[in-house]
């Protein structure tokens, strides 16, 4: 039976070629399915003498036992790949550390902002904060700014599409002054108020962000002085840079909605400034103009107001060199206030 032999060779050799589970199973219905090549012979044994059926149908179960054999055998070689290879395929390292929840700190603009209002209210200032799109009249007007004052020029200032309702230009304050004058018509002196904020204005250069925040102060009330006023800011300055030797110095110069008014100079008594003259704040006496526009009767009050640049008292407090840091959003830079 020459034939048998062949089956048996071509029935292994395929099983082996079979690469999977579907392969395997058409191979085997090839040789030992319904019309498989071994059924064909072992239907055909009926045809034989009694003495050739039996040798033949030995031989023909020898075979098939022979192919069953070989095809459990390569069923379960493939079965143990396919564990194998979803088991490299769903590796897992357990050693590897867990995902941790990226922990947030706070901007060190916002700590700056922070302090400087738990100092003000530690001293009776309420704190306020409004629109940062603001109307003609109270970012400008009000404070007694000119008409034709370049701040109000389009190369300064962004403005918005869209009028108040006085058909007036809206735009981003350029300032935190606008939310002084709304504080002020909504209350009654004395008025004691800081107003922390962010700011716009048509500038972008390695000194100067499109959006910086400012930190506002007025105080009116019968009497109020400008002696009030560098007791005040120099009680603020001192506490904010935590220096009781901190030199401050009040020096002319101007501004629409003060007068006098004066530009305000620190010099530190150590570290890498000492001794040199620093430019930090401005501040004055409310014109009485504008505590009019506060809706006030400049006879009667009288107070001071002062304004600071969040990012330059940051900078001068961490020894911060490069204002873009600020809104570069570098974690290098931020992690060393978290
Ligand atoms: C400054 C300098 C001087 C200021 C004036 C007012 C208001 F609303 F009372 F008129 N608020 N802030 C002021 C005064 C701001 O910034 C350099």
């Amino acid at each position: 039976m020459q034939d048998v032999e062949s089956i048996v060779e071509r029935a292994l050799a395929e099983f082996d070629r079979s690469g999977d589970a579907a392969q395997l199973e058409n191979a085997k219905a090839r040789f030992l399915g319904k019309s498989g090549e071994l059924t064909a012979l072992l239907k055909a044994l009926g045809a034989l003498a009694p003495a050739e059926r039996r040798s033949a149908g030995a031989l023909i179960n020898a075979a098939k036992e022979r192919i069953e054999a070989a095809l459990a055998a390569r069923r379960a070689a493939l079965a143990g790949a396919g564990l194998e290879a979803r088991l490299a395929e769903e590796a897992l390292d357990v050693t590897l550390p867990g995902r941790q929840r990226g922990r947030g700190s706070i901007h060190p603009l916002i700590r700056s902002w922070q302090r400087v209002e738990a100092i003000f209210r530690s001293i009776g200032f309420d704190v306020a904060d409004g629109p940062e799109i603001e109307t003609d009249w109270y970012n400008f007007t009000a404070l007694n700014n000119p008409e034709n004052h370049p701040a109000r020029s389009m190369q300064d200032t962004f403005y918005v599409d869209g009028r108040d309702e006085k058909d007036l230009p809206l735009l981003l304050r350029t300032h935190t002054s606008p939310m002084q004058v709304r504080y002020a018509r909504m209350h009654s002196p004395p008025l004691k108020v800081i107003v922390p904020g962010r700011c716009y204005r048509v500038d972008s250069d390695a000194t100067h962000s499109p959006m910086f925040h400012q930190v506002e102060g007025l105080w009116i009330d019968e009497h109020i002085s400008f002696a009030d006023l560098k007791g005040v800011y120099t009680d603020f300055l001192r506490r904010f840079f935590e220096s009781d030797d901190l030199a401050v110095r009040f020096r002319p110069s101007f501004f629409p909605f003060t007068e006098p008014s004066a530009e305000i100079d620190v010099a530190f008594q150590n570290g890498p400034l000492e001794g040199k003259w620093l430019e930090i704040s401005g501040a004055g006496q409310v014109h009485p103009d504008v505590v009019r526009n506060f809706g006030l009767d400049a006879e009667r009050y009288i107070g001071f107001a002062f304004g600071s640049g969040i990012e330059r008292l940051t900078m001068l407090r961490y020894g911060i060199n490069d204002l873009r840091l600020f809104f570069d959003g570098d974690l290098r830079f931020l992690k060393q206030f978290a």
